[in-house]
């Protein structure tokens, strides 16, 4: 990278890294079916069979002014939909295939919507777009595609052109990124070696032909942020861990890089009815606080069902999110990795100078915080801005029993937890 790319890089990240946390979206016709968005595969589902989903696509209370309504509430400041995932189905009205939005009972562009209720609130909007695509008769079968077991398939297969392919996926891009006005984000899916699937490494970078595909999109959207699912990191503008929480700042070849976690409300993305494994509110904060303390975006997402509804208990965790950001948010705008060490069963994240304990487990008796007390001016809570008493460990307490030095700090917090999330 040149030097004035690296310059170019790291102001296009500006709003990014401040603003930290953002609503994924994934939505598509396997909402219908309502049992992970990967049904199709899982099921081993055949393009005919898969059909009926799209035969009775018909969102009738789609309502994107309310979604992005919930999303501003909930604190989150940017929003990435799925304009196509790996079944292959469009929510624009793209001219390059039938497989879209416009041809359902729905029979309206789903997208232009979205994007205009969103920008109308303020957020920033990006398109995530899968590079796979199981429906395109061009999309080679591979390891996981839907029909691989299928030997007619495999046969066929040797007419399936990637080159024909890639011109379709470039012209989609190319719609996505030239009619919908400034976009924010494109979030590119997937480019994994995977040996079993039939992928190493480099196979998605050649596939792709990421370098042209990168270059388009830089031509088109110029400050648009590329995610790094093209197997060219040093062309990423951020990195995307999936449903993990790193431990620590995301380093490539030793570098801090800027980063994005990418988290479900209950394991899958796509609308599933019957799924139970729902996280609590107060885990999704603290996925939240904990990404920030390590320098990284959260990025939560929300499957709409097939009415083209949030169901209650996303409304219910974004609800929850927006309370506990509407007290704390001046911890995560803004605000990134301390270099100051955390207690045990905390979490710090850091705004110029100033400095917010995140408590995960209430302590029994004072909160001990090294190498702070020369540097601490005052303290407060942040839900009700009422004053923490703090001295050093020669204080009341005496050091015999909290131990540390002449610099170790002694929080003076209540013995109950106060009453918020
Ligand atoms: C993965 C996809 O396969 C999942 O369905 C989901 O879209 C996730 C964000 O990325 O690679």
């Amino acid at each position: 990278m040149l030097q004035t790319d690296a310059t170019n890089a790291e102001q296009r990240v500006r709003w990014f890294t401040h603003d930290r946390l953002g609503m994924f979206i994934h939505w598509g016709i396997y909402a219908a079916a309502a049992r992970h968005e990967w049904v199709r595969n899982h099921e081993r589902i055949t393009n005919e069979a898969y059909q009926r989903y799209f035969d009775h696509f018909d969102p009738d209370l789609y309502d994107p002014r309310e979604w992005a309504r919930m999303a501003k509430q909930a604190g989150m400041k940017y929003a990435v939909i799925t304009a196509k995932h790996h079944d292959g189905f469009c929510l624009w009205d793209t001219a390059l295939t039938d497989y879209k939005a416009t041809k359902t009972p729905y029979g309206r562009d789903l997208l232009r919507p979205w994007v205009e209720a969103f920008r109308a609130e303020g957020l920033k909007v990006g398109f995530y777009y899968s590079l796979l695509d199981w429906y395109h008769p061009e999309f080679p079968i591979d390891g996981i595609h839907p029909q691989r077991d299928d030997l007619a398939f495999r046969e066929q297969n040797k007419h399936r052109d990637m080159a024909k392919y890639r011109e379709y996926m470039y012209g989609q891009v190319r719609e996505l990124l030239t009619n919908y006005g400034k976009i924010d984000i494109i979030w590119f899916d997937f480019s994994y070696s995977h040996e079993d699937w039939g992928w190493s490494k480099g196979k998605g970078r050649e596939d792709w032909q990421s370098e042209k595909l990168i270059q388009l999109v830089r031509e088109l959207q110029p400050d648009i942020l590329i995610n790094n699912r093209l197997e060219m990191p040093e062309e990423a503008d951020f990195d995307t861990p999936e449903q993990i929480q790193p431990r620590e700042w995301v380093t490539i070849n030793g570098r801090r890089v800027v980063w994005e976690a990418c988290q479900t409300l209950n394991g899958s993305w796509g609308y599933h009815r019957d799924n139970q494994n729902w996280k609590t509110p107060d885990v999704l904060v603290r996925m939240l606080i904990d990404t920030v303390s390590n320098g990284g975006n959260l990025l939560l997402n929300v499957g709409p069902n097939g009415r083209g509804e949030f169901e209650p208990r996303a409304v219910a965790s974004l609800q929850a999110i927006g309370e506990w950001m509407r007290l704390h948010s001046r911890s995560i705008y803004g605000a990134t990795a301390s270099e100051f060490k955390a207690p045990d069963n905390c979490r710090l994240t850091q705004r110029g100078n100033r400095l917010y304990l995140h408590i995960y487990s209430w302590p029994m008796g004072p909160l001990v915080l090294d190498g702070l007390l020369s540097k601490v001016e005052y303290a407060q809570f942040l839900h009700d801005a009422s004053e923490v008493r703090f001295t050093g460990v020669a204080g009341q307490w005496g050091g015999a029993y909290i131990g540390g030095d002449e610099e170790t700090l002694v929080l003076h917090v209540p013995a109950l937890r106060p009453n918020v999330l």
